[in-house]
């Protein structure tokens, strides 16, 4: 890491300094989360994977919405970025009825205000992408809001660029994907604003952490995906009896091989790049 870096935050698998006024490090560890509990073991190169997928993705979508990306570093988990001031909105968009998406459906026929048609399957491609966006928890999950509860946080106009942003975003993204052998269920983008009030794309974009892959062989709606990079390590740490509250158990070496090869898997798959190459030199996502 630079010298003379200040810790301003973490995530749960990542961390961000401040290098100036300007700018800041997004360091992307090899932690990872499941149920919501980061493990104790570690998957190599996870980090890796994220920050080359998320700069794959900021270097093809720059026509569709500026980023914050200004430098991958050379260790390929770090890149430094513009810093920003943040929007108050998790701008989550959904082609796939999932998660809370699916909860919020099957209560109330409909997700967000968006009506849905009557009697989709879990797990169902919806007829358009939709935009769901919530609020970001300070603790515990985040709430889904209407419309007129996201004008109430960032404006209607901001609102409706984010919107467009966002859906044209996962689109341009669930093809390339689909096309590779990848559904994208959903994803989440965070944006900021600089300092000439330009929308600007920011965080990780498109990985698996910020979104819902699944493998497209195999897809039926009519029950739950397995996730395409976590579900050796969830179903290993189901068959324990653990009861999905922290510490949560260690991985053994055969479920962080399995783990590690999905990751590296994913990335191979969406950018056509062997990972190798990628530890070789991180820039080659960019080209
Ligand atoms: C910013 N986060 C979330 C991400 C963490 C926390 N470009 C930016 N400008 C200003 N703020 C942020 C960003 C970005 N990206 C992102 N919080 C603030 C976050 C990674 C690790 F600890």
């Amino acid at each position: 890491m630079p010298e003379a870096t200040l810790h301003v935050g973490s995530g749960k698998v990542r961390e961000l300094y401040a290098l100036d006024d300007e700018r800041l490090l997004l360091v992307a560890s090899d932690r990872i989360s499941t149920f919501d509990v980061v493990l104790p073991t570690e998957i190599p190169d996870k980090g890796r994977v994220l920050t080359g997928l998320s700069g794959f993705w900021f270097a093809r979508a720059g026509d569709i919405c500026a980023n914050h990306l200004i430098e991958l570093r050379p260790d390929g988990r770090s890149t430094v970025c513009r810093k920003l001031e943040m929007l108050p909105l998790e701008c989550v968009v959904r082609g796939y009825l999932a998660g809370s998406g699916w909860k919020d459906y099957k209560a109330t026929g409909s997700v967000c205000g968006h009506a849905l048609p009557e009697g989709l399957l879990e797990s169902a491609e919806l007829p358009e992408p939709i935009f769901t966006p919530s609020t970001k928890a300070t603790s515990g999950h985040d709430e889904n809001i209407d419309r007129a509860a996201a004008a109430e946080l960032i404006g209607s106009e901001r609102l409706a660029e984010v919107e467009r942003a966002s859906i044209e975003l996962y689109r341009f993204a669930a093809e390339h994907a689909r096309s590779r052998g990848i559904l994208i269920a959903d994803t989440k983008f965070e944006f900021g604003i600089d300092a000439t009030d330009t929308l600007v794309l920011a965080d990780e974009v498109l990985t698996p952490d910020s979104s819902r892959f699944w493998p497209a062989d195999g897809y039926r709606p009519g029950g739950s995906q397995p996730s395409y990079d976590k579900q050796f390590a969830r179903d290993y740490c189901e068959s324990l009896g653990w009861d999905k509250t922290a510490p949560g158990p260690e991985l053994t070496d055969d479920v962080v091989e399995g783990t590690r090869a999905r990751y590296v898997e994913a990335f191979e798959r969406l950018t056509g790049i062997a990972f190798d190459e990628y530890i070789a030199d991180p820039t080659v996502v960019l080209r």
